[in-house]
């Protein structure tokens, strides 16, 4: 008897889950097609609307705007030339690039920057020595400027020489950038020890500190930002340090160069710090930007934007991280500033709820041509800033002239490989 009701569950059982697999054979239909059953409505939806969406769409609402007009991190950027720097003709025995971020102090704007002063233009690494720069950053000094209005800069002269050797950043000192803490001026700048390009780009961080934007600048000679272990990502080089105050602490950004020379990949990393002299700790999960190089960053609402430029899958976005480390991209946008040093008033206020930019300096390399290579420094103006907005500044792509696409020629080679394709196509027919 009970074997006969347990075959019979059994069976019962078999039936059902044939019938389900059936049925559902039977009802399954594209998911798609079953679930809207209007189409995507004329007026765009500031929100993400209740309906199924495709890839596109559904990428469309992680931006923070459902437009890049409406995008408080989506801007065009201006350019404008600045007046008070001599460059000797551009011929490549002055140099000026990498700017800091500017601070605001003694009613006028500050700006450190990298600035090379060389009897030759850069000669790489193989040709240069104790006064001939293997490149445009060799053998150079922070030097810094004042202005009153961000157009007109006049210079002041060198904030931080190249120490003597053994000390860190003897052969050059690059790229600096500055914090203000408890009332004290630190600057962190890239330490060369040989000329770069002797094996690769290869530097740590040092650091030097004012009690006045002015100076005397004293260095702490010793490396506050370490190469990586070996067979790290920045085993050799760290650059570009950018440091802003968040949760009470330093948290100072920076760039390595990895993989292979000569095409590197660039991605940036994240060390932080209790106190400006250190010890930092890099971040677990660095790289936390996976582009980029000398990559801008602000206090934006509760996080850090980043403008992420030239290299990597991402480069020419703006990206955003409520908690500073995990970017996600907020905008696309095009001309970018290399290298920018934005005027960020909340750079080191320890604010919760950060403001953004309006406009900083920046650099524009590989001037003079062959034989003088050189940098100058350039004012970039935008509107990520969430007390302004410039309509101007919001249109969604910016106008260039024809000769911005004409000048990107093709090469004599693209041309030849061109010219046989079509023989090719014309000894087949
Ligand atoms: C810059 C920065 C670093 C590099 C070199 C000088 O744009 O990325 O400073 O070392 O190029």
């Amino acid at each position: 008897m009970k074997f006969i009701f347990q075959k019979t569950i059994a069976v019962l059982f078999l039936g059902l889950l044939i019938f389900s697999c059936s049925s559902e054979k039977k009802e399954v239909k594209p998911i798609s097609q079953n679930e809207n059953t209007e189409g995507f409505p004329y007026l765009l939806p500031e929100k993400k609307p209740n309906r199924s969406l495709s890839k596109a769409l559904e990428r469309n609402y992680t931006y923070p705007a459902s437009k890049p007009e409406n995008n408080e991190l989506y801007t065009l950027f201006k350019y404008t030339k600045l007046k008070g720097f001599d460059y000797n003709d551009h011929d490549g025995t002055i140099s000026r690039r990498d700017p800091s971020k500017i601070i605001f102090e003694n009613d006028k704007y500050y700006v450190w920057y990298t600035h090379r002063k060389t009897n030759t233009p850069p000669q790489g690494a193989d040709k240069c020595n104790d006064t001939i720069p293997s490149s445009d950053w060799d053998l150079s000094e922070i030097w810094y400027a004042t202005s009153v209005d961000g157009f007109t800069w006049e210079e002041q002269g060198v904030a931080i020489p190249r120490p003597p050797k053994p000390n860190v950043g003897w052969r050059s000192v690059s790229t600096a950038d500055v914090l203000k803490w408890n009332g004290k001026y630190y600057m962190y700048y890239q330490g060369f020890m040989e000329a770069s390009g002797k094996r690769g780009d290869d530097c740590p961080v040092a650091m030097s500190s004012a009690d006045s934007p002015d100076g005397p600048w004293t260095p702490l000679n010793k490396i506050v930002i370490p190469n990586g272990n070996e067979g790290e990502w920045d085993q050799f080089s760290i650059h570009d340090p950018y440091p802003l105050v968040r949760d009470g602490k330093i948290y100072l950004y920076y760039k390595s160069d990895f993989d292979k020379n000569p095409r590197y990949v660039r991605m940036q990393g994240l060390a932080i710090a209790d106190n400006p002299e250190g010890p930092f700790t890099k971040h677990h999960l660095n790289p936390v930007i996976s582009s980029g190089h000398e990559t801008t960053l602000f206090p934006f609402k509760k996080g850090i934007a980043a403008l992420v430029i030239r290299d990597g899958h991402e480069h020419n976005t703006i990206q955003y991280a409520e908690d500073g480390v995990n970017f996600e991209i907020a905008s696309i946008v095009e001309l970018m500033p290399n290298a920018g040093g934005p005027f960020i008033p909340d750079a080191f206020s320890n604010t919760r709820f950060g403001q953004g930019i309006n406009w900083g300096l920046s650099h524009f390399t590989n001037l003079g041509g062959k034989g003088k290579s050189h940098s100058i420094l350039a004012r970039f103006d935008c509107d990520l800033n969430l007390n302004t907005n410039y309509p101007e500044m919001k249109k969604n792509r910016p106008r260039h002239n024809l000769d911005v696409y004409f000048k990107q020629g093709l090469s004599k080679k693209q041309r030849k490989l061109i010219m046989e394709d079509n023989e090719r196509l014309k000894n087949k027919s």
